[in-house]
């Protein structure tokens, strides 16, 4: 627990927890849940010292990136809402806290709009008729899909189940609340079934500068997949997930989830040699990808770099790592 924890709104914690535990989930919303918890945070400071507030809200920062280490939207997020922090014209706790709660919504407001706009760009990759395959829960990915479905293209969708934790059960929940016909399957039944598919549409963690692409464990093996059968896959996501911090080489860190997600602590217990290994991402090279899907148009995934240099500048190399890394891959 932090050393400011009692300073902290519990609204605050909560929201840290839920992202921890996967109860707030997909990159797109934890990068929210964190903005609108800043908000939260600069309403409820009480204190009159500007310095005093500076701190207390980078410790907040400090709990909410903690809380997952591979999806960027979660970092930028934060930068993004604090910016105003670093600029000469605050002068005020009260100017400070505004300046916050106004980023906060303005983020919030930003993410949303981004989700239309990816929709409006990417239905148009897709054509009546055809069988998409998705994974995971990626609502870029889903809006594309929705919106071509929408516009009356009769679009079919294989859904993987996406193991361990099967979040393919809410993609296949949302699609059909909106009356397309769904397959669920099974990751591992991907490459046999890919002659049936005409696109790939998945979202994306992060994106490097070299346009590979971080996302749900298993996105790799679909992408080799459909560049084995030349089936177009497509990324969903929205420009926050680009990561700076790749433009000067720094390594996306894979999160590796409990064993307890794989296998019954009942097993584990039986068995005291075995260990388990969870990644919960892997990264797909930026040579499988036909397109990024973004609010700011289609892109090679090659053009990542020139995306993050407008978006960020070109950034300034620092001693420090920007993130930890907190991987057990033992
Ligand atoms: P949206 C998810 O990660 C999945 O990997 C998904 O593809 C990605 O975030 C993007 O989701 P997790 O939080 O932002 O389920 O497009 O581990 O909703």
């Amino acid at each position: 627990m932090h050393e400011d924890a009692h300073r902290f709104p519990a609204q605050v914690y909560e929201i840290a927890c839920k992202i921890r535990e996967m109860k707030i989930r997909g990159a797109g919303r934890i990068a929210k849940a964190a903005a609108e918890a800043l908000g939260v945070a600069a309403e409820d400071y009480k204190g009159e010292d500007l310095e005093d507030f500076k701190m207390y809200m980078v410790n907040v920062s400090k709990l909410l990136t903690s809380t997952r280490p591979t999806a960027v939207s979660l970092p930028n997020a934060v930068s993004w809402v604090l910016k105003p922090l670093s600029s000469p014209d605050i002068s005020s706790v009260q100017e400070a806290k505004a300046a916050v709660k106004s980023r906060a919504k303005a983020f919030v407001h930003y993410a949303d709009q981004a989700l239309r706009k990816i929709a409006e760009f990417g239905e148009k990759l897709l054509t009546d008729g055809d069988t998409v395959l998705t994974h995971c829960n990626s609502l870029a990915a889903i809006s594309v899909i929705v919106e071509a479905f929408r516009r009356g293209k009769n679009i079919q969708v294989f859904v993987t189940e996406t193991r361990p934790k099967y979040q393919g059960y809410i993609t296949s929940e949302m699609l059909l609340k909106e009356g397309l016909r769904i397959r669920l399957i099974p990751e591992t039944s991907v490459r046999y079934l890919m002659k049936r598919v005409d696109k790939v549409v998945v979202g994306a963690d992060t994106v490097a500068a070299n346009g590979a692409v971080v996302n749900k464990i298993g996105t790799s093996l679909i992408a080799l997949a459909a560049h084995e059968k030349a089936v177009d896959f497509f990324v969903a996501t929205e420009t926050f997930k680009f990561s700076p911090y790749t433009f000067i080489g720094d390594i996306v860190p894979i999160e590796f989830r409990p064993p307890s997600e794989i296998v019954s602590e009942e097993f584990l217990k039986m068995h005291p040699r075995l260990k388990v290994l969870n990644p919960a991402f892997d990264v797909t090279p930026p040579d499988f990808i036909s397109g990024i899907i973004t609010e700011l148009g289609i892109i090679p995934p090659k053009s990542a770099a020139i995306i993050i240099e407008e978006i960020y500048g070109r950034p300034v190399i620092s001693m420090e790592s920007p993130r930890g890394v907190e991987e057990d891959t033992s």
